[in-house]
């Protein structure tokens, strides 16, 4: 008690003084007290205490007044860990098993060391943390050749170090490829310097703001508008773990249904149902493999929630279900504006439920978006959630598969929501200052949450905004970008950035969402879709068609041959996300995960290279170009699609092609395909084709499921780890694990850049057949091969 009394005499010394017009730094520790895993601290003008979450995450909070409840919509993980502080006059330290922490006394700043004494983090002498009002920034020595990564959905190059950015969730229809903010807030970055690399996650939903050395040569900083400094530090011994403990601490992506993997056919709108029909009836006809068509506004009745226009769409049901027929699952667009208008069920349902989002004095917010006038549901309370949960099952009964949420910035007309608008915060209430930047987030959780009830099976879910931790329920795609090149390679890092960031779900509207793009750039962009985690092509209202015959019979047949690779690809991906599931590595990779301290990775020119699951690299140019020069990191790499095998650490000129996008496998890749298919919903042939490119040791782990039911969490799953290690001249597929069987009876073994004439398979001689194949028209490589009985044991081959 008397300790508690103490600490609060300090911090109303600090309300006194928390002014606009001065810089009120954290002061001096006045006094320490240790219990519980966590280390409190009070000071001149603040109360701060450190926690150990795990062996490589520490939180940190700083706050003006007393630190009370805790509540977080990202972070899931709960703290474990002990604190064993030593204290001296002038400072504190305490470690974990992979930070040491170190304080100092006067004033109070806070460093992060190796357990081997190298530096890591550090405050900013003399400026540590302070406010100015009631905004409160964190300054960090910048260290020297310190390069930056990540903070989501962030335009600018890979390596952020100079520039500066803000967290604010914003519509920002057509932006500029260098425009911030955009529609998503996740406040996590990483530091890389000296051969190390460590995380930090802001964890604050008011308006953040990050400066990576941007007008100053001094600092990084990271602060937000209003509320606690409250913080992660993440170290770990390479950019992969600190992405594994990052999503353990905000949660991982649950598998997502097999056919959101698949090429989704969308347009802002297909209507009446006749066009829709049209469009699926004209991929099947042209064998352009696909397995969604998407929905958008104009499905609604005067854009209003929940409804149909039933003389664009008599009968949804029969249409939805003649479209699963076909293989063909259906996503709708939601946006959270209800339509204040008497006697339309949403409304009057919200309204008796009471969940909208209200003023100060009561009255329930109104802002004008698609359908006129509006209420919003308040999503940052389970009364709200629980609305929403109910009213979305209205799609899944008629047969959609899909929620595509838009708008949920909250965006409105005039884009200036009001601040005295009021969000429950799920019992903590608070303004819209606080709430805005979650209501996004909260709005897929619910759409995802209702749909996963009511279906019994993986919904897939989409969204425009979102904060930290999104990746626990939804996908999340780009917005409206432009039909322009700088655009489709300003996409490639947004993804690339997003997956850095724990989120490994993710899409841009392929061909570009305003403007029209070139023959050239379309397919180039469809090309590229084939590497990404959600391939959609997209585009707005008054644009020209740009389903992949609108182009002419070449760019179609462009087209169609990397959709047709997508498929073949689909159980290679399928496993990559199963990883995404387990680890948190993102499907689509920035070259700074694996390469982390190349500098080459940085520079402007290769910064847009980057990985699809372990094996591809893959090398977006513009469509205009005829050469590029390219960066191969370290390793050895086969070209994808004629097997030529090059050196890496090495920059090249290579020359472009129209009907070819530049991709490289990695020596010691593991690549397991199937055969060509028009939808998920049909059925490969039962020989999985596991491509193996000699060149190096690596594991790679196989994995199956129904690929629509939850049933995988009680171990319905069928898993294969696979490994080759060179130094026996050996491949082993060890026992599979899981209660289902595979689908595929048989592996053909396709050996890249083997020279055995035979093989020893479980002892067995067998003798390898030259082929040669082809991933793509026009190309082909010779390999190696051999057909095995896919069997429930360990496989070992010695070649
Ligand atoms: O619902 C129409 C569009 C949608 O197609 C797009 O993908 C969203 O980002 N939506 C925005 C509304 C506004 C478009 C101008």
């Amino acid at each position: 008690m008397r300790r508690f009394l103490l600490l609060c005499s300090f911090a109303v010394a600090a309300l006194a003084t928390r002014a606009q017009d001065q810089v009120l730094p954290v002061g001096d520790v006045k006094k320490v007290s240790a219990a519980n895993g966590r280390l409190d601290i009070a000071t001149t003008h603040a109360f701060v205490r450190l926690q150990v979450y795990s062996a490589s995450v520490v939180r940190v909070r700083i706050s003006g007044q007393p630190l009370g409840d805790d509540f977080s919509y990202a972070v899931t993980a709960k703290a474990s860990g002990k604190i064993t502080p030593v204290e001296t006059a002038q400072d504190i330290q305490f470690s974990t098993d992979s930070i040491r922490i170190h304080i100092g006394k006067k004033p109070f700043s806070v460093s992060f060391y190796t357990p081997d004494n190298r530096l890591i983090s550090e405050d900013e002498p003399g400026l540590t943390t302070s406010w100015i009002g009631s905004e409160v920034t964190a300054y960090k020595h910048l260290q020297e050749g310190e390069r930056f990564i990540g903070l989501g959905e962030k335009t600018g190059n890979l390596d952020r170090q100079g520039n500066a950015y803000t967290n604010w969730n914003s519509d920002v229809y057509g932006y500029n490829a260098a425009q911030d903010p955009l529609y998503s807030t996740i406040p996590f970055y990483m530091g890389l310097h000296h051969g190390l690399q460590y995380g930090i996650f802001l964890d604050n939903t008011a308006q953040t703001d990050f400066n990576f050395g941007a007008s100053n040569n001094r600092f990084s900083s990271f602060g937000a508008k209003s509320g606690e400094m409250n913080y992660y530090f993440l170290y770990n011994s390479s950019v992969a773990g600190i992405i594994e403990s990052y999503t353990w601490l905000t949660g991982r992506m649950p598998m997502p249904p097999m056919w959101a993997l698949g090429y989704q056919q969308n347009r802002y709108s297909y209507y009446p149902d006749t066009e829709v029909y049209r469009i699926a009836h004209t991929l099947r006809e042209k064998k352009i493999p696909a397995d969604g068509i998407t929905l958008d506004i104009h499905y609604m009745d005067a854009y209003k929630l929940f409804t149909w226009n039933k003389e664009r769409f008599p009968n949804p049901e029969k249409m939805l279900d003649s479209l699963a027929g076909m293989g063909f699952k259906t996503t709708v667009i939601v946006d959270p504006g209800i339509k204040t208008e008497k006697g339309y069920a949403a409304y009057e349902s919200g309204m008796q439920e009471n969940i909208f989002l209200k003023y100060a004095d009561g009255q329930p917010y109104t802002g004008q978006v698609w359908p006129g006038w509006c209420h919003f549901p308040d999503f940052t309370s389970e009364k709200g959630r629980s609305w929403w949960r109910q009213q979305v099952t209205k799609y899944t009964r008629q047969g959609v598969a899909g929620i595509w949420n838009d708008m949920n910035e909250i965006s409105t007309w005039g884009q200036k929501m009001p601040n005295n608008v009021l969000f429950d915060f799920d019992g903590h209430p608070t303004t819209h200052l606080k709430g805005h930047n979650v209501f996004g987030l909260e709005m897929a959780r619910s759409s995802y949450e209702g749909t996963r009830n009511d279906l019994q099976k993986r919904p897939f879910i989409l969204t425009r905004s979102g904060y930290a931790g999104l990746q626990r329920y939804t996908a999340i795609w780009t917005g409206d970008n432009r039909a322009e090149d700088d655009h489709m390679l300003a996409g490639v890092r947004l993804l690339n950035s997003l997956g850095l960031s724990g989120v490994a779900f993710t899409g841009m509207d392929i061909g570009g969402f305003t403007g029209n793009p070139s023959a050239a750039l379309y397919s180039r962009w469809m090309q590229l879709g084939a590497f990404i985690p959600y391939y959609r092509n997209h585009t707005a209202l008054d644009s020209k068609a740009a389903e992949p015959w609108s182009f002419g019979e070449t760019i179609q047949d462009i087209a169609r041959n990397y959709i047709n690779l997508r498929y073949h690809l689909l159980p290679y991906i399928y496993s990559t996300f199963y990883e995404a599931t387990q680890t948190g590595m993102p499907v689509v990779r920035s070259l700074a995960i694996d390469y982390t301290h190349d500098a080459n990775v940085y520079k402007p020119a290769y910064q847009n290279e980057f990985q699809l699951g372990q094996a591809f690299l893959v090398i977006p140019q513009e469509s205009v170009q005829q050469y590029a020069k390219v960066y191969l990191p370290a390793g050895q790499w086969y070209n994808l699609y004629n097997d030529v095998k090059e050196n890496g650490n090495t920059e090249k000129l290579i020359g472009l092609s129209a009907a070819t996008l530049p991709v490289y496998v990695k020596a010691g890749s593991i690549v397991p395909m199937q055969s060509l298919i028009q939808s998920t919903k049909e059925q490969p042939t039962d020989t999985l084709t596991l491509h193996i490119y000699n060149g190096g040791s690596n594991s790679f782990t196989y994995y199956e499921d129904d690929g629509e039911t939850y049933k995988y969490e009680q171990g319905y799953f069928y898993k294969r780890n696979i490994h080759i290690n060179t130094a026996n001249n050996s491949i082993v597929l060890d026992k599979p694990s899981g209660s289902n069987g595979s689908k595929f009876h048989q592996i053909q073994l396709v050996l890249h850049g083997f020279n055995n004439g035979s093989l020893q398979v479980n002892g067995k001689t067998y003798t390898a057949a030259n082929i040669t194949g082809s991933v793509m028209p026009g190309y082909t490589y010779t390999a190696q091969t051999v057909v095995l009985d896919n069997s429930n044991n360990t496989i070992t081959i010695n070649y």
